[in-house]
């Protein structure tokens, strides 16, 4: 599990696109939100720098926290 800093995430419409920028990704990811600090826990086998690629793309720009 990868947990990702995703400061453009404010809302249900954010999580929908994230959320669908990663299972383009990786169909299996698991996905757990937190908005009120903007991050997110991702389970998947894609690699790190695939999901911050696949973030960046779909407008959210991410760190990788741990
Ligand atoms: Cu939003």
């Amino acid at each position: 599990m990868s947990v990702f800093a995703v400061p453009n995430m404010t809302c249900g419409h954010c999580r929908t696109a994230i959320t669908e920028a990663l299972e383009a990704v990786d169909d299996t990811v698991e996905i757990e939100v937190d908005m009120a600090s903007r991050e997110i826990d991702v389970f998947s086998e894609a690699g790190d720098e695939a999901i911050l690629k696949a973030l960046a793309d779909a407008g959210y720009p991410a760190t990788l926290k741990s």
